[in-house]
């Protein structure tokens, strides 16, 4: 009789990841290729050391964060009320390393000058999908000391800056960014909290109804000086208050509530009631919106690098199984169709990071005070449409993963559903999708940043370009034809409204396009990329985003008149 090998005995290898600086091969031509060579080398041993510790540490603590998730506590035994909330172990290591890291000090030490944020974007960049999104906190904290630089007093210039962007995790200190209410998500001028004169100050009455991070030391937020009035939109003001006094007891804050999140479940995000807080002002009163979206324009760049991270690690993950699983007499990794669909993500990560690591580049020059008006407006531009495509693509990147691991990938205790969850955020929160291709017509047309993409993309198709490289180079002017002929044609600003989406999506892969031509143009081994700019273009550049506005995007309207 036939011998059985005993196959109940058999038992599936961990896929772990490696060093996630070194085995990034993409990640390291990119910064041979735009940061200087001396830049580098004194950076590189740093992010070798920090890609060991992705795939090992890291990842223990965030798994240790999102199965203990953080508590609240309203009462003591005695009945004082008391909102205390407990935190994992673990996200309290995450924020010790980003802090020692240097996550946000990089930034503002520029001590890399202009490529400064380069290099501390690629540190979030591989930490953000081993973090349980710790880098919730440090986006809003960024943001923080940027709105500080920009607009605050010798106060705040003073101890909360220097805390924000400190090194130390005893100084360290994380800010809040509260804008949304029970009124207002998008329309934050719906807003019904209100500031009152307190001496030279304000005490701040409300309700604040998503606030991520509520254990962070201090938080910016928005407050209307005046009483609401019939048909008038609210002007509001931005306010800076510390969470607790110096006794230790929360600033006139109610916590009512932690949120019963679909992800992001290690970050304690709360409900809370503004029963007087003391708070400052910072800039000019009633141009609130305008302030604070000096913090959210960074928040949205960690967004887009963060859903980088996630298609990174989506890609990551399911490679290191190729390897480890057999099936079908070979390793998975060996069976075309899997493979297919690993280079898919491959492409997806590096395309988008082609873009993510370009905006982190424009910012670099603008807080260094190099970058020109174009590459400023440009930034503009880029920033809510590189939010709103990158998040998308990370929702699919990581429903993907799932399905590479089969049933292990939808079992909790794998650790991969948790990718699919906290991606899931990344397309609403910092602005959805919708609003966000609004916010990209206010650039476009209120900041020059149609005209600053139209110059850019001429200086970029001006350069010289080796014969191998002369197809990609007709192929992309024509696709920058279509565009531009595409938005020229819109007839009424209703028409640009409806079309906004799409045009978004295509300005996304339109830029990726570019960046790839420019990539390939300045790295000598071309040809390790050609196929993916191939792909780019004759797969994801399809037209189909445009096509589908011209189809739909008034149907929609008319749809919703009715
Ligand atoms: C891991 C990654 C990091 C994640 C961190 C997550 C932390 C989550 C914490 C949160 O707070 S989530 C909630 C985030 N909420 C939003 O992002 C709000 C989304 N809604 C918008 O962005 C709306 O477009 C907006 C609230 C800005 C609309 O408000 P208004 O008052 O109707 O805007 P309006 O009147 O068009 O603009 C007011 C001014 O702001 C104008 O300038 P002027 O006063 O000079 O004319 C605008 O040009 C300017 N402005 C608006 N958006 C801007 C901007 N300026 C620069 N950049 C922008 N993005």
């Amino acid at each position: 009789m036939k011998k059985h090998t005993p196959y109940s005995d058999f038992i599936q290898q961990v896929p772990h990841l490696g060093n996630e600086f070194e085995d990034d091969f993409f990640l390291n031509d990119y910064l041979r290729t735009y940061m200087p060579a001396q830049t580098l080398a004194e950076i590189k041993p740093d992010l070798k050391r920090f890609g060991g510790r992705v795939g090992r540490d890291f990842l223990v603590w965030a798994r240790e964060a999102e199965v203990n998730e953080p508590t609240l506590t309203q009462f003591d035994a005695w009945g004082n009320r008391v909102d205390e909330i407990t935190l994992a172990d673990g996200w309290i290591q995450l924020e010790r390393v980003a802090a020692e890291d240097g996550l946000v000090a990089i930034a503002y030490e520029r001590e890399q000058k202009e490529y400064s944020r380069l290099y501390q974007f690629v540190k979030l960049y591989m930490y953000t999908a081993s973090s349980a999104i710790y880098t919730c906190p440090l986006a809003m904290t960024d943001g923080a000391a940027r709105l500080i630089e920009i607009f605050g007093d010798k106060f705040l210039k003073g101890e909360p800056f220097d805390g924000l962007t400190s090194r130390d995790p005893k100084k360290f200190k994380t800010s809040g960014q509260w804008m949304t209410e029970r009124t207002g998500g998008s329309d934050v001028a719906r807003s019904m909290t209100f500031a009152y004169p307190d001496g030279e100050h304000y005490e701040l009455k409300g309700h604040k109804w998503f606030t991520s991070a509520i254990t962070a030391d201090m938080a910016f937020t928005l407050a209307s000086t005046e009483q609401p009035q019939e048909g008038k939109r609210a002007s509001l003001s931005v306010f800076h208050l510390p969470i607790r006094n110096p006794d230790g007891k929360l600033n006139g804050i109610v916590v009512e509530a932690l949120k019963d999140k679909l992800g992001t479940r290690a970050l304690p995000t709360a409900q809370l009631e503004l029963t007087g807080a003391k708070a400052r002002l910072v800039g000019e009163k009633g141009k609130g919106v305008k302030t604070i979206s000096t913090l959210f324009n960074i928040t949205r760049i960690y967004n887009t690098v963060s859903a980088i991270s996630y298609m990174r690690r989506a890609y990551a993950l399911p490679k290191a199984y190729a390897t480890q699983r057999e099936a079908f007499g070979k390793n998975i990794g060996k069976h075309v169709l899997y493979e297919k669909s690993l280079k898919k993500l491959e492409i997806t990560y590096q395309s988008n990071l082609i873009l993510g690591l370009f905006l982190t580049r424009l910012l670099g020059k603008e807080e260094c005070n190099l970058a020109s008006e174009t590459e400023q407006s440009l930034l503009r531009l880029l920033t809510p449409v590189a939010k709103l495509y990158t998040a998308k693509q990370a929702i699919k990147s990581a429903s993907e993963c799932i399905e590479m691991f089969g049933g292990m990938g939808y079992l909790e205790d794998s650790g991969i559903p948790s990718i699919l969850r906290d991606t899931q955020t990344l397309s609403i929160w910092e602005g959805t999708t919708n609003v966000l291709s609004l916010d990209m017509l206010r650039a476009a047309e209120k900041e020059n940043g149609l005209n600053a993409f139209a110059v850019y993309s001429k200086e970029l198709m001006k350069q010289n370009y080796p014969a191998s490289l002369t197809d990609f180079h007709t192929r992309i002017s024509i696709k920058l034809n279509t565009f531009f002929g595409f938005v020229s044609s819109a007839k009424s600003a209703e028409d640009m409204v409806a079309s906004s989406r799409d045009v978004a999506f295509y300005l996304a892969e339109l830029t990726i396009a570019l960046l790839w031509l420019d990539f390939l143009r300045l790295h000598p081994k071309k040809e390790e990329y050609t196929q993916t700019l191939n792909y780019w273009l004759t797969y994801k550049m399809s037209d189909a985003s445009l096509n589908e506005a011209e189809v739909l995007g008034f149907v929609k309207t008319e749809t919703i008149k009715s």
